[in-house]
């Protein structure tokens, strides 16, 4: 179907058709469009996405009509992973589309609801894993044109809002899974598998006859600024070879890490969680639901709060990331209440405080303990932006480690100046008794010249001894599931939740006087567990007996370790995954041993 501006595709063809022999010979040697490409071209492609920061995720299909109840029965997991879960027979699944009939769909109003909430571009799912395009597409009749009585393009329209209202556009493909089209992987089955006999058919040829076209349909119908691939299940180097090709359809593009075949893409993409750090030298997007589904579940009201998504926001940006959130529409086209109201209060911060987001880049500082910090490169300088979470009491916000003395200070609210003196710690600002914002109050720092900070806070005592405290940790945690979390009832912070056994904790220190060091550990153990801890790449492992509940902290010997060199360390406490029974772990003291 040739809807859109194909003036692009043309030029990529004539680009394609003039292509030298011995570029040839280079593409078959590595596809990737963007294998060759210098530091500065890339710089230069990925420049608008660095400095958006922020964008709306949207999944939105066929799932959305049984959203999340089959024959009666509320189904598990994900809401448009329904057809999987359930193995809901195609024939069955191909009636839901007959109740997908969005007329009260308004890609304006979503584009600018996006906008309003401060951010600055849109991935939508343009074929999920149940295989149903929302474009119409000559590939297959399971789309939007052929499938259902609202008959027409959905992906077009809000492409064009989304750019009227000066967004970016991206379009999510599940390349591999399609639990519809014959042949298509299938997650937890084997290649071969499924659970329809319509769903026999060869992957391989899946790939050619629905993947590889309706990627070049997406991207040269809609020239889209970002390609969102998913889930390389059953995905090997030689199929992504036949779709990597095509990224070079869209002069520009940006696409993640998810086609799979080994092919790194430009983003990675941690899900449903946030890293405990940035990832060195890749930019990153924390892509994450606002309740716990991303297709609509009309039963799903478990919404992350305000305060929470604004504190994810500044956390990611912190770390140098960007937030993908997502929003899962009704099958009439409507963007739930509940993530409207959410959308509209993030954007009234962002409308104050998006300063301290848009083209920031990483924290100076390795943890602050009362909120988070997001820098500007000025010719002559930097911004420091300080996002205040828990105001201080006694006036007095210690930026700890920050040596260089601020030209001047104010908040990024109304713009107030606000003193700052030298601490032996590092520069104390004098604030206003009461917070400006009741979620995360931002101070602006103007500094001249070189930036210099001490981005380590956690350093050894006089005597060599360094305690690492709960609220220092680093928490790892897995996508899915339970997450580590600082537990502040009764006593000291503790780090908590600790039920899956992939997940794990580090602490980054300064080291000034290296040697063997005896490490204790106050954790609280309901159960015998084994723990694997080490400096660095160090590995060792213990034995924690039983301490009572998991209120019940006890000082406990881990061994000891040597550390040869002064400078930053890590220590990583892991837990060995074999019957893993949770703890409590409050702190991790280092006592300098005899060698
Ligand atoms: O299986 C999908 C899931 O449905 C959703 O689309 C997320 C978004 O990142 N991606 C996959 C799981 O990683």
């Amino acid at each position: 179907m040739s809807q859109g501006p194909i003036t692009h595709l043309t030029a990529a063809l004539i680009a394609c058709a003039a292509i030298s022999p011995i570029a040839r010979s280079q593409e078959a040697a590595n596809p990737d469009p963007y294998a060759n490409e210098t530091r500065e071209q890339r710089d230069a492609r990925m420049g608008w996405w660095r400095e958006a920061k922020f964008g709306m995720f949207i999944h939105w299909g066929v799932y959305a009509v049984p959203a999340g109840t089959y024959k009666g029965k509320q189904i598990s997991g994900i809401g448009e992973w329904i057809m999987r879960n359930a193995e809901i027979p195609l024939a069955d699944y191909r009636a839901f589309a007959r109740q997908f009939n969005p007329v009260k769909y308004r890609p304006e109003a979503w584009a600018k609801l996006a906008r309003d909430a401060g951010m600055r571009y849109m991935v939508i799912t343009s074929k999920h894993h149940d295989g149903f395009a929302l474009f119409p597409s000559e590939a297959t009749d399971w789309d939007i044109a052929d499938a259902t009585p609202y008959g027409k393009d959905l992906i077009g329209p809000l492409a064009k809002a989304a750019r009227a209202e000066g967004l970016r556009f991206g379009l999510y493909y599940s390349q591999a899974q399609d639990w519809t089209h014959p042949g298509g992987a299938k997650a937890r089955l084997k290649e071969g598998e499924g659970w329809d006999d319509a769903h026999k058919g060869s992957f391989d040829a899946y790939l050619d006859k629905i993947a590889v076209p309706q990627v070049k349909e997406i991207l040269s119908r809609y020239q889209p600024d970002i390609l969102w691939w998913d889930t390389p299940t059953w995905m090997n180097e030689e199929r992504a070879r036949r779709l990597i090709p095509l990224v070079k359809l869209r002069p520009g593009l940006i696409h993640n890490n998810r086609l799979g075949g080994g092919f790194k893409g430009d983003t990675e993409t941690p899900e449903q969680h946030i890293p405990a750090t940035g990832f060195k030298d890749r930019d990153w997007e924390v892509c994450m639901t606002m309740n716990d589904t991303w297709g609509f579940k009309s039963y799903d009201d478990k919404w992350k709060s305000t305060e929470d998504l604004i504190h994810k926001l500044c956390d990611i940006v912190s770390k140098g990331g960007n937030f993908l959130l997502n929003v899962g529409p009704t099958p009439e086209g409507e963007i739930p209440g509940p993530s409207i109201e959410r959308l509209e209060a993030v954007g009234r911060w962002m409308k104050v405080n998006g300063d301290a987001i848009y083209g920031t880049t990483a924290s100076p500082f390795h943890k602050l303990l009362w909120g988070r910090c997001t820098k500007k490169a000025r010719p002559d300088g930097t911004t420091l932006f300080l996002h205040v979470f828990d105001w201080p009491k006694d006036g007095k916000l210690l930026i700890h480690g920050l040596k260089s003395a601020p030209r001047s200070a104010s908040l990024l609210a109304g713009g107030t100046s606000l003193q700052t003196e030298k601490s032996a710690d590092g520069i104390v600002v004098t604030v206003p008794s009461a917070a400006p914002d009741p979620i995360a109050s931002v101070i602006r720092l103007e500094i001249d010249g070189a930036l210099d900070v001490e981005s380590v806070a956690l350093q050894q005592a006089p005597d060599g001894n360094l305690e690492l405290p709960a609220t220092f940790a680093e928490l790892n945690n897995p996508g899915y599931g339970s997450h580590l979390l600082i537990e502040t009832k009764g006593g000291p912070p503790n780090v908590g939740g600790w039920t899956d056994a992939r997940a794990w904790i580090q602490w980054t220190f300064k080291i000034t006087k290296p040697g063997s060091f005896k490490i204790t550990a106050s954790v609280a153990a309901p159960n015998k567990a084994t723990v694997q801890w080490g400096f660095d790449d160090q590995k060792q492992k213990a034995v924690i007996e039983p301490t009572g509940d998991y209120s019940s902290f006890k000082t406990i010997d881990l061994g000891v370790a040597k550390l040869d060199s002064p400078g930053i360390h890590t220590l990583a406490l892991r837990a060995v995954a074999k019957d893993w029974k949770p703890i409590n772990v409050r702190s991790i003291t280092l006592a300098p041993a005899a060698p």
